[in-house]
């Protein structure tokens, strides 16, 4: 069975945004089975770790003879793969990955270099000289974000790969109220978060934590 890597803790105010969600949360719209394999800090510097996961990061994938890292490929294959996530027409699937990537690349940057000031550096003399420009550059995303998705339900016509990466990006900026000043950004980002197999990734990556 596919095999995803997952942290066995993270303090609270990771848990539910840890990686391994978007990963997870494919895979339940796939409706495909996956084991977890748990892992903690040793892990992650140990040489049969660092073979499957360059970064010692999590999450890690192993479907068989192929191993991945990076959620946005892992999603982007399960997508492929599973049909579930992605339109069926050729420039729709297209499209459907221009999102992939503006979540990863063009609206998870400045998300989560806000995130690593207030939650990592915030007692820090320049984090708090930063933060203004870097909250300037998250309205700015948020802003255009808002202006592409108008009174649409999703970014490209049905739910697919794309909203699911650009929820769980929006889920970074969760320590803050920001999203409510984007209304319909709120409302999007409660709709995607309110599917079955959503909850169901969320349900079971918190089950980890508290197990620890
Ligand atoms: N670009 C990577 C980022 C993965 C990542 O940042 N994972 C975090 C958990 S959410 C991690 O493992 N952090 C520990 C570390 O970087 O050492 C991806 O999307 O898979």
């Amino acid at each position: 069975m596919l095999t995803i890597s997952a942290f066995q803790y993270v303090p609270p105010f990771a848990q539910g945004v840890v990686r391994d969600l978007r990963v997870r949360w494919a895979l339940e719209e796939a409706g495909e089975p996956y084991d977890v394999r748990l892992i903690g800090p040793p892990d992650q510097a140990s040489p049969e770790y660092l073979a499957l996961q360059p970064f010692g990061q999590v999450p890690m994938m192993q479907d068989g003879e192929l191993t991945m890292f990076e959620s946005g490929a892992m999603v982007l294959h399960i997508a492929q793969r599973s049909g579930a996530l992605f339109p069926k027409d050729e420039a729709g699937r297209a499209r459907a990955t221009s999102w992939i990537f503006a979540a990863v690349n063009t609206v998870e940057v400045p998300l989560q270099q806000l995130a690593a000031i207030d939650l990592f550096y915030g007692a820090e003399e320049w984090a708090r000289l930063r933060r203004p420009g870097a909250l300037d550059a998250v309205h700015k995303r948020l802003g255009q974000l808002a202006a592409w998705l108008g009174e649409r339900d999703y970014l490209d016509g049905a739910f697919s790969a794309g909203d699911l990466m650009m929820t769980t990006v929006l889920r970074l900026l969760r320590h803050t109220t920001i999203i409510d000043a984007y209304p319909t950004l709120k409302a999007y980002q409660a709709r995607c978060e309110a599917r079955p197999a959503f909850r169901k990734a969320l349900r079971e990556q918190m089950a980890a934590f508290e197990q620890a």
